[in-house]
């Protein structure tokens, strides 16, 4: 039979319309070797699940989506009525997956067993960050952890699977519903993003291998803070403005994490007087933006101590978290030390 070499002549498209999501997991799956395209599942799930809410974002200015659901979750915060619809979205994306055998969540006062004999997975997430942001059209995000479960397949869930610290992960990432909207994440062999394309429903390859600048000259922070933080912080704060920093602080910790990864520059929220532990939780924002900082080459500490090395003794507790460009991390550390000695 004549056949011949599949070598199209491409320059008629004018342009490739890049790598999916779903083709790039495939493609790194190996870099996973105990996957066997378990871990790949999970981040579809994830993928899935991130665009229905998207469109139920787009959508909230349109229908009765918006607004306070009426209730406070566990943190005492009160519930916008896409907190809880894409706390429902995520859970049931990935108990339909069928690989994860525990969900912590934000909105989720305990650990959800979801009694599934051969999940190997345990997932923490805020599944939906800045939600306050949602009524006023401003960029908000969903943040996730994947850890592999330390007891034994099909054995009840214990207090081990889910207190693993931070540099237990197996992946992690988020989800950027912004002016576009990216799904961000690492396995622990770098940092890769994708854009949302609508009219195709895909997610394409378009930032591959994100390498964070090592300095920058952004700082993120509520500086209607400043009556409640450290000397050290003011200190900090003070020597960017001597050095004509920029002050970008959105109040939705994805969209300031994002800009600072790519651009370089730091966020911070310290202990305070109100809240001495900080506002942001370790399980399932803190641990998994220092994942994909220190995958970018970038640092993420509690002002002191590295956020992946902390041990979590408590589902929701906080921390104070320092996380964006190392130079800037070290400097506001170093600040932070002079105010203690
Ligand atoms: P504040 C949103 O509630 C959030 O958890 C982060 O997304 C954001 O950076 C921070 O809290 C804003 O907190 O106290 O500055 O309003």
């Amino acid at each position: 039979m004549k056949t011949k070499p599949y070598q199209p002549d491409h320059s008629a498209l004018g342009y490739s319309v890049g790598v999916t999501l779903d083709r790039f997991i495939k493609m790194k799956q190996d870099d996973f070797p105990f996957a066997s395209g378990e871990l790949s599942q999970i981040l579809r799930d994830i993928a899935l699940a991130s665009k229905i809410v998207n469109r139920e974002i787009n959508r909230a200015g349109l229908s009765n989506i918006g607004g306070a659901f009426g209730n406070t979750n566990v943190q005492g915060e009160e519930q916008q009525k896409l907190d809880v619809v894409a706390n429902i979205r995520f859970s049931r994306a990935l108990t339909k997956g069928g690989e994860v055998c525990a969900i912590v969540s934000e909105e989720d006062d305990e650990v959800i067993d979801l009694q599934n004999s051969s999940g190997k997975y345990v997932v923490a997430m805020d599944p939906l960050d800045g939600s306050s942001n949602i009524d006023v059209n401003i960029s908000i995000g969903t943040i996730f952890s994947i850890y592999r479960r330390v007891t034994p397949v099909g054995s009840p869930i214990q207090p081990e699977d889910i207190m693993q610290p931070g540099n237990k992960q197996v992946a992690a990432g988020y989800v950027l519903y912004g002016s576009s909207t990216m799904l961000v994440y690492t396995t622990g062999k770098g940092v890769n993003g994708f854009t949302y394309e609508q009219s195709l429903g895909e997610f394409f390859l378009s930032h591959p291998n994100i390498c964070a600048p090592k300095d920058g000259k952004i700082y993120s922070i509520n500086e209607g803070l400043n009556s409640q933080i450290s000397e050290g912080i003011k200190n900090y704060i003070t020597s960017c403005k001597e050095r004509d920093f920029s002050a970008r602080y959105i109040g939705s910790l994805v969209a300031d994490f994002h800009r600072n990864l790519l651009k370089g520059g730091i966020y911070i929220y310290p202990s305070t007087a109100k809240a001495p532990e900080g506002k942001l939780r370790l399980l399932y924002e803190a641990n998994s933006l220092a994942f994909i900082a220190e995958q970018a080459g970038a640092s993420a500490s509690d002002g002191r101590n590295r956020i992946l090395d902390i041990q979590p003794t408590s589902l929701h507790q906080r921390t104070p978290l320092y996380i964006g460009s190392t130079v800037m991390v070290e400097e506001a550390e170093g600040h932070l030390k002079e105010a203690t000695v």
